[in-house]
């Protein structure tokens, strides 16, 4: 039986280099849907902007990010791959949801409530909305799945309130999506202060790897992330650090918890620490000379990301225009 795949929307912000959080959290997953979904992968430019950019570095990476994508195995013939800012109806359907959301669910959102924390006065009321639009991102599709790392989660629950309150409001518009979150390597933790998660826009290097980290790099990072004192390679959540590293190894080599303690038993960190190394490096390697060779053909990358538009504008356009026809907008005279 021909029944319609089920459709998956996920995104990333070209608002820093990509990190080991972004890979494991995000793009090792989406890679993996490709065949029993209708997969439609963004970069989501016009969230990058909630905090400052540079314009000259907001290009680059945005098509780095639609590098990065294909090179780690999304493959554009299988998924919709596109930039946000070319599918308008991204911000007209933001604009019309904002007016179906409150003040007090968006000053809810943990998200918003660090980044404030962060900024202080100067936060941009971009910031605020950002669910908004990220409600929009996932409906205008009608989205079943959202494939994100956990601290996204908030964000796709109130995606859902938000379709249930404009469908109850007039008629049933958009399919309610469901967050689908990979249960290893739910978060990748910053490597100097594990209570965080691993982060692009952090200030310290250190507390990152980014997925263009030459080896040496990633092995200096490695070598510096924060342990403990106990010496023995634990999953616990007394020592942090490890548990991290240990997550780090577990979703990039599939071994388990268990097998890791056994093979590091009274061995110290040194060992094990190079091992996590070692495995970052294995996985990115061949990404990275990927990368470097689809950001040198551009002509074909243009080629992607125009496709990509079109598709996403066609499904996108008939979610909008029944949502405009819903409220009470006269249509545009034809
Ligand atoms: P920023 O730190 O600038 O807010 P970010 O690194 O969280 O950005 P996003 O573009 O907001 O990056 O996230 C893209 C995707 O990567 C989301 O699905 C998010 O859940 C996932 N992700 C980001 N960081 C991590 C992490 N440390 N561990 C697991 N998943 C992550
Ligand atoms: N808000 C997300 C990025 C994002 C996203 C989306 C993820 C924007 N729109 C739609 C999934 C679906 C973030 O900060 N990680």
């Amino acid at each position: 039986m021909d029944k319609r795949k089920k459709v998956i929307f996920s995104g990333i912000k070209p608002s820093g280099d990509l990190t080991l959080g972004n890979y494991i959290g995000a793009i090792k997953n989406w890679v993996k849907l490709q065949d029993d979904y209708e997969c439609l992968y963004c970069v989501v430019d016009l969230h990058a902007i909630t905090v400052r950019q540079e314009p000259k570095e907001l290009r680059q990476r945005t098509l780095e990010v639609l590098a990065i994508y294909i090179a780690s195995g999304i493959d554009p013939q299988k998924s919709t791959l596109f930039i946000q800012s070319h599918v308008p109806a991204h911000s007209e359907g933001g604009w019309l949801l904002n007016c179906y959301t409150y003040m007090g669910e968006l000053s809810r959102m943990t998200q918003y409530k660090d980044k404030a924390q962060r900024y202080g006065d100067s936060i941009s009321a971009g910031l605020f909305n950002y669910p908004v639009l990220m409600a929009a991102d996932i409906l205008i599709y009608n989205t079943d799945l959202v494939p994100v790392g956990k601290d996204q989660k908030q964000h796709v629950e109130l995606a859902r309130d938000i379709a249930n309150r404009f469908n109850n409001l007039y008629s049933p518009t958009f399919t309610i999506p469901e967050p689908y979150i990979a249960t290893t390597g739910q978060k990748i933790m910053d490597l100097q202060d594990p209570s965080k998660k691993m982060s692009k826009s952090d200030e310290n290097p250190n507390g990152y790897i980014l997925i263009m980290d030459p080896p040496e790099v990633i092995r200096k990072k490695i070598n510096r992330a924060v342990t403990d004192s106990v010496g023995e390679v634990h999953y616990s959540d007394e020592q942090p650090g490890v548990k991290n590293l240990m997550n780090i190894l577990i979703s990039l080599s599939g071994t388990t918890a268990e097998e890791i303690e056994k093979k590091y038993a009274g061995k110290g960190y040194a060992e094990f620490k190079k091992d996590v190394a070692d495995a970052i490096i294995a996985e990115l390697e061949p990404i990275q000379k990927r990368v470097k060779e689809i950001l040198a053909d551009k002509d074909y990358l243009e080629s992607v990301y125009k496709a990509g538009a079109e598709k996403a504008q066609y499904m996108a356009l008939k979610t909008l225009r029944k949502m405009q026809k819903k409220i009470g907008f006269i249509p545009p005279a034809k």
